[in-house]
């Protein structure tokens, strides 16, 4: 049994996510993924999550390709996660390239790439473009 690990904020969830996590999913037999805390979130990227951490959560355990997910905390965290969820892989999108190397001592690192074209913040640029359009 091969255990797949990823982790991401999967804030406001599109097809650039599910299908990472699609392509993680069929990397082995298990995928765990670790959803950034909001804190760990605010962090990363200056900006408040439009939803909720146990929101986005529960959004990314209902994919089909889910198995189990966890709140990710840390990103000092990375290896006791992948030591404690056994994983074999780990998998991250190529817009962190060569940032986690350092975890191929207990498990293959892979980088994906990412859907072009499609990002969180567009989705939010484009739904605020409309809501000004309307007012
Ligand atoms: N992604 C993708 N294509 C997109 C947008 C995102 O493949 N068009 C991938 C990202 O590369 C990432 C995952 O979807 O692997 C989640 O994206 P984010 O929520 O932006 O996650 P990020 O903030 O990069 O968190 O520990 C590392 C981090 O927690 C990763």
């Amino acid at each position: 049994m091969t255990t797949v690990i990823t982790f991401g904020t999967f804030d406001v969830l599109h097809v650039g996510h599910l299908r990472i996590l699609q392509r993680s999913r069929a990397l082995g037999d298990r995928l765990v993924v670790g959803v950034s805390s909001d804190a760990l979130n605010m962090s990363k990227k200056n900006r408040q999550a439009v939803f909720s951490q146990d929101e986005r959560c529960e959004l990314v355990a209902n994919l089909r390709c889910v198995d189990e997910v966890f709140v990710e905390e840390s990103l000092e965290l990375k290896r006791q996660y992948i030591e404690k969820y056994a994983a074999d892989i780990l998998v991250m999108g190529d817009d962190w390239a060569g940032r986690f190397d350092e975890f191929n001592d207990i498990c293959r690192v892979e980088y994906l790439p990412r859907t072009p074209s499609i990002s969180t913040t567009a989705v939010i640029e484009h739904i605020s473009g409309m809501a000004g359009g309307n007012a």
